[in-house]
């Protein structure tokens, strides 16, 4: 460990988590469901979405981006439609509040759909389908940002970073889950090659005046690039569409139009998928389930690591010895959070 860091246990992390998001006005079951993605952001091996975030949630109550004591409020469209109006606040407690209705719509129909309306996001979104995975579904996610991403061949921001996660149930193995944003990086990830003077690879963005660079404010200020040019461009499209006009919420230009130039996080909506395997399958599910195993076994024969394996890693290693948090990070949210 270097002295640039210290290192904390992860109760330590969710404590200095949640005294830090109660200290900026959040409600006792925001903190509480906040926290816990911060935690394991951390825990993971997942810093652009850590304690990091203490920073982006604090900005976004102090500038009235985010109704820190929003009470969701959950209602039955269709029998396997779920929806969670947050009310404004962050993501994390409309998606506590949906969960059980949308598991229980999965199993009694198969599949099922939970759409948050009116949140506030900028969490990851592999906790919420290893969350939905470990009830045995198979699930997909995906929410818009602000307009920082350009369409392949432009350069003018219109896409939000648009991640999608998808989560499959492995019998007694960890799941197969991945989760990325469609743009080349999160944001955050830039944000914090920026805070630790860094430069970045060039394909990650345009500067403002659409030119090649290396430089992570540059890129911020400019715009984004899609990955894998117009595959991931379509992809991004595709997230724009479906959870925000589908279910009613803004697409990433709206997001950053209300946002109004107060840097706050995303506004919008979510739309997460949960798909039972006995829907189609019945008794056999678990055959068929087992037969997929040779799916993972192929990649893994190969040399190629899977989704998500990383991450799980990282939280063996982070359970046993904790984690190493940047001692600037913590001097900067003490500093924007305390009197
Ligand atoms: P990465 O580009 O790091 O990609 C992450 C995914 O790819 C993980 O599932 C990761 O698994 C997997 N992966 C990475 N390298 C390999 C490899 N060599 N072989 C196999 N799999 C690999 O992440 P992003 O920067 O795109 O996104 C980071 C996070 O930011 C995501 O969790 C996303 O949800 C979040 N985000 C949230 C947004 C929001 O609006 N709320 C917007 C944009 C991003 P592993 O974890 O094991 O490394
Ligand atoms: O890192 O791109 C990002 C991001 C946007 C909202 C939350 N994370």
């Amino acid at each position: 460990m270097s002295d640039d860091t210290v290192r904390m246990t992860l109760a330590e992390v969710r404590d200095y988590a949640r005294a830090t998001l109660a200290r900026v006005g959040l409600s006792p079951a925001h903190v509480a469901a906040v926290a816990e993605t911060m935690v394991a952001g951390e825990r993971d091996g997942c810093g652009s979405h850590g304690l990091y975030r203490l920073l982006v949630a604090a900005h976004s109550v102090a500038v009235g981006v985010v109704v820190p004591d929003a009470v969701p409020v959950l209602s039955r469209p269709k029998p396997a439609l779920v929806r969670v109006d947050g009310g404004g606040g962050f993501a994390q407690l409309a998606f506590d509040t949906g969960r059980p209705a949308l598991v229980e719509a999965a199993r009694a129909h198969g599949i099922a759909a939970l759409a948050l309306n009116n949140v506030v996001h900028f969490a990851a979104l592999w906790p919420e389908v290893e969350a939905l995975v470990a009830d045995g579904l198979v699930a997909l996610a995906f929410t818009p940002s602000h307009a920082w991403v350009a369409p392949a061949g432009g350069t003018t921001p219109l896409f939000g970073t648009n991640p999608i996660a998808f989560g499959w149930p492995r019998p007694g193995g960890t799941p197969f889950v991945f989760d990325f944003a469609t743009s080349m990086v999160a944001r955050g990830e830039i944000e914090l090659h920026r805070r630790a003077g860094k430069r970045v690879p060039t394909d990650w963005g345009h500067a403002p005046d659409g030119s090649e660079t290396d430089d992570p404010a540059a890129v911020l200020a400019g715009a984004m690039r899609t990955f894998g040019e117009h595959k991931g461009s379509a992809l991004a499209t595709m997230v724009e569409l479906i959870a925000g006009p589908l279910i009613g919420d803004l697409t990433s230009a709206e997001s950053l139009a209300a946002d109004a130039g107060r840097k706050g996080s995303p506004i919008g909506g979510e739309l997460i998928l949960a798909i039972d395997p006995a829907g189609f399958l019945g008794a056999a599910a678990a055959d068929h389930l087992a037969r997929a195993e040779a799916v993972f076994a192929g990649i893994e024969a190969q040399g190629a690591r899977l989704p998500g394996s990383r991450r799980h890693a990282a939280r063996i290693v982070s359970q046993r010895d904790g984690v190493a948090i940047a001692r600037q990070l913590i001097a900067d949210i003490d500093a924007v959070t305390k009197d």
